[in-house]
């Protein structure tokens, strides 16, 4: 028995399997009603008593041996398996998509590129803001009717109103109430108005606001650093035309049209015939705004101009609708990968 007992173990630990077809064939032979080793604990009944506990270990650790062998066996094969099914080395590899930038981050990033090179830096600021740096400081009138809730969102409302900016040039007063000019910066920032949405209006949209102010800044300094960054924007041939206007912060204002760079002024749909887009506005600081923020406008001027940036990344793209920038569909943005 002791004979059998050895020879069953070499033969166990000696055993190969291809299948699981083959690994079962083994238990059967081993384990099964008519196995090898179940044929072994028929005989050890037999045996004396005083062999019975020594075969009874032999006996079990044969058994214990053939368990461990197919389980081995088996967990082999699966492995073996798995390799064969997911992992081909020849394989060409899994395409990893890349991203693409949003329109209006190129843009923007391109609007401020350009300004650096003429020597501003960033400055960025709060979204919610109080009544004083969005309008007060800014030569608003107390009965303005940018201040109305219909333009305005408020947060809360009363004697210090907190509010959604509805431009950047709150952050530009914060600016000049810290810093001595020289002062040169561009404000990119998102800013909120209360306005229904349609292919020209959101209520959330995105501005460059930019401000220069030293002394003997003049009216000719702002033209030409407008025409500068026409012509790195849109195009070396691009023209530009100021016309007069207005806002509560600059004195004189006037808005920019860039020639239409589709029919190059000859007249089309875009430009509405006219061979002009707008594209900003701007102008002197007022010297109310310089006072407010303890700037002497005797010592010193500036100017500033703001533009939208959907506004200017829909002239670069022709994009006939504002709400595909709030959409975020991949088959728009697609588009701009690897501008
Ligand atoms: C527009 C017009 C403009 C400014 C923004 C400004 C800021 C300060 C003082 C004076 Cl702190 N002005 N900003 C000036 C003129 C025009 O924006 O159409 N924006 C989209």
């Amino acid at each position: 028995m002791h004979e059998k007992i050895n020879r069953l173990l070499a033969e166990i630990e000696g055993c190969t399997a291809k299948s699981n077809d083959e690994v079962e064939a083994l238990r059967v032979g081993w384990l099964g009603k008519k196995g090898s080793i179940t044929s072994l604990f028929e005989e050890f009944r037999q045996v004396g008593a005083e062999e019975k506990r020594q075969f009874g270990q032999q006996i079990n650790r044969l058994k214990q041996a053939a368990l461990e062998k197919i389980n081995a066996l088996r967990e082999g094969l699966e492995h073996h398996n798995d390799s064969k099914q997911t992992f081909d080395a020849t394989m060409p590899g899994e395409p990893a998509p890349l991203g693409a930038r949003h329109p209006l981050s190129i843009v923007r990033g391109e609007i401020i590129d350009i300004f650096k090179t003429l020597g501003y830096t960033v400055a960025e600021g709060p979204e919610i803001e109080d009544d004083y740096h969005v309008f007060g400081a800014l030569n608003f009138p107390p009965e303005h009717p940018a201040r109305d809730m219909q333009d305005t969102f408020f947060i809360t409302t009363g004697d210090n109103p907190v509010l959604l900016r509805t431009h950047t040039s709150s952050v530009q007063v914060r600016v000049m109430e810290c810093q001595k000019p020289p002062i040169r910066i561009i404000c990119p920032g998102r800013v909120f108005r209360n306005e229904a949405i349609s292919a020209r209006a959101h209520c959330i949209f995105h501005q460059v606001e930019g401000l220069y102010i030293d002394e003997n800044v003049s009216f000719a300094d702002m033209k030409h650093s407008i025409l500068y960054f026409a012509r790195e924007f849109f195009g070396e041939k691009v023209q530009i035309r100021l016309r007069p206007s207005y806002f509560p912060f600059t004195e004189p204002s006037a808005e920019v049209d860039v020639s239409c760079n589709i029919c190059n002024g000859k007249g089309c749909n875009v430009c509405k015939h006219t061979g002009w887009l707008e594209i900003m506005g701007c102008g002197m600081v007022d010297p109310n705004v310089l006072e407010a923020s303890n700037i002497d406008p005797q010592k010193y001027t500036g100017f500033a101009f703001g533009m939208g940036i959907e506004r200017i990344a829909m002239l670069k793209w022709h994009v006939r609708d504002l709400r595909h920038y709030f959409e975020n569909d991949v088959r728009f943005l697609r588009q701009f990968a690897a501008t």
